[in-house]
Formats: structure tokens, C-alpha cells, sequence
């Protein structure tokens, strides 16, 4: 891999097109985009053919709830790469990037499309999690409106200018959605799975999300966003690498399951019950 010369300044205003050669300048920021394109495109193939003989209705819905995490992702790498969804934004002052210092820089590219995307692609993940534990609605749902709000005001982070306390606060509030979500996954996910007798793939896919989705917001904290220790490519290359994790890694791993025990893996008969008891 040969890192090019940057050769447009980072300066606000920067135009699509400019910003599309910006990205075919850096080779290693544009692979970082480029490799989750192709995986997110086998993955989606790989679902449809796994899923071929699928009946089982339930088994169906998570299938192509796996589907969709990959469909968002091939959408939200193609925006980034295209230039659509990044922009050169000024960080405010007492910001560690605060008027970049090199080649004239006056911003950080922020790939805010990553944070957007992120909306709809995480309540997909967490649909098939819940379903797979056996959860009912009522929860599901509630981590899907709480990664939303998680993910739109991390998007509130990356893009707040004004002021360094907001953009942190808005980092904080983020954390705190996060935080109800990981609780729903350990607490009561975990137990329903007990129960629903998926237990053992149910703890895979927990370590695999929990600790995947905790990568996120250190990521941010230390990247070119946060405290700017890691530079632009490297933060693109960690989030790449925790969507291999957190995405195509969790759908290979749910949908081999779901192929070989797809009356198991659907929560019984008394998925969805709201039983006496239950929370
Ligand atoms: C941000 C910054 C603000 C604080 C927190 C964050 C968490 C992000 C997470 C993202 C997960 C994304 C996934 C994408 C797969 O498509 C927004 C970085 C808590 C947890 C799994």
C-alpha cells in the first residue's frame, strides 16, 4: 500500500468533486472505504444464498434483517466514497484539530455519513439480536429507538462547531443511549435467551456486538473528532474494522445458525408473549 501525497488542503467549502479526489489521493483512506463495499456485497450475497430454502417465517425475518445491515452499509460506503457524505468541518476552539496547522488546513474531514448510515443500519442488528434471544416488541423496539438517538446525536458530535463543551456533551448524551442499549443486550436479552434455549449463539453474537460497539465511541474519543491522536485514515480504517466486526462477522455467524436450527432459533412458541412475570 503506498500512501499518496495529500495534494488538496483540508479548507471548508471544498467542492463534491474535490473531495472525491481528496478520498482517490489517500489509497489507504479509500480502501478503508473501498473493502467494506465488496464485503458488505458478498455478505448480502451470501445471505440470499444460505437463506434459499428458509421457511420457517421467523427464521425469514432475521435473515433479511441480516440482509439490510449489509444493504445500508454498501449505501453508507458508496456515499463516503463518492465524496456525498463528507465534509471539511472547522473544529472550535480549544479543539486539539483547532486551525490545522499543516498545508494551509483549516478543518478535519468529518465522514459524517458514517454517523447517519449508522441510524439505519444498528436497529437491523439489533432486530435480529432481539429475535434471536426470543425478546418480545416492547424491547426491540426500544433499542432501536435508542441507537437512533444514539447515533443522530453522535452525528450532533462530529458536526457541532460552536462550542468544544457541546460537542462533548452531545457525545455524552450519545454514551448514555448506548449504555441502555448494552443493558437491554446483557441484562435482558441474555436471560430471555436462557430461556428461549439460544443461549449458547445468543453469547457469541453479545461478546461480539458488546465489545464491538464499545470500539465506537473510544474511536471517536481518540480520533480526529475527539482528542485527534489518530489521524483521518486511521480512524476511517478503525471504524472499518469494527463494521467487519460488528456487521458482516455477527451476519455469518447468526445466519450459519439460522440454516441449521431455524425452529430453535426463532424463540419457540412463546416468542412475543408478554407471560405473567415477564419483564
Ligand atoms: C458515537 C459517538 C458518540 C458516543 C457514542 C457513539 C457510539 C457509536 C456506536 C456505533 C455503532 C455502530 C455500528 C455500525 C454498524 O453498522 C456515535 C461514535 C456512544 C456504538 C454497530
Amino acid at each position: 500500500i503506498t500512501v499518496a501525497v495529500q495534494q488538496l488542503p483540508l479548507e471548508s467549502g471544498l467542492t463534491q468533486t474535490e473531495l472525491f479526489e481528496y478520498v482517490f489521493d489517500d489509497t489507504l483512506l479509500s480502501l478503508s472505504f473501498v473493502l467494506n463495499i465488496a464485503l458488505a456485497g458478498i455478505t448480502i450475497l451470501g445471505i440470499a444464498y444460505l437463506g434459499r430454502n428458509l421457511t420457517d417465517p421467523r427464521a425469514k425475518v432475521i435473515a433479511v434483517s441480516l440482509m439490510l445491515i449489509s444493504v445500508v452499509s454498501i449505501s453508507s460506503y458508496s456515499g463516503l466514497t463518492s465524496g456525498l457524505t463528507l465534509s471539511v468541518v472547522e473544529m472550535p476552539a480549544g479543539h486539539p484539530a483547532e486551525g490545522t496547522t499543516t498545508a494551509g488546513e483549516d478543518g478535519v474531514l468529518t465522514m459524517w455519513g458514517r454517523y447517519l448510515t449508522w441510524t439505519f443500519s444498528t436497529p437491523f442488528i439489533l432486530i435480529a439480536l432481539g429475535m434471536i434471544a426470543g425478546s418480545n416488541w416492547t424491547k426491540i423496539l426500544t433499542t432501536c429507538a435508542f441507537t437512533i438517538a444514539m447515533c443522530v446525536t453522535g452525528l450532533a458530535a462530529a458536526l457541532t462547531t460552536s462550542s468544544l463543551i457541546m460537542r462533548w456533551w452531545w457525545f455524552a448524551i450519545s454514551s448514555i443511549f448506548f449504555l441502555v442499549i448494552v443493558f437491554v443486550i446483557l441484562v435482558d436479552w441474555t436471560a430471555e435467551a436462557e430461556r428461549t434455549g439460544t443461549a449458547d449463539l445468543f453469547s457469541t453474537l453479545k461478546i461480539l456486538t458488546v465489545v464491538g460497539w464499545f470500539g465506537y465511541p473510544i474511536l471517536w474519543a481518540l480520533g480526529v473528532e475527539g482528542f485527534a491522536v489518530l489521524d483521518v485514515a486511521i480512524t476511517s480504517w478503525g471504524y472499518s474494522i469494527l463494521d467487519i466486526i460488528t456487521k458482516y462477522i455477527v451476519t455469518f455467524v447468526a445466519m450459519f445458525y439460522v440454516i441449521d436450527e431455524p425452529r430453535a432459533i426463532t424463540g419457540g412458541e412463546e416468542y412475543g408473549a408478554s407471560l405473567p412475570g415477564s419483564r
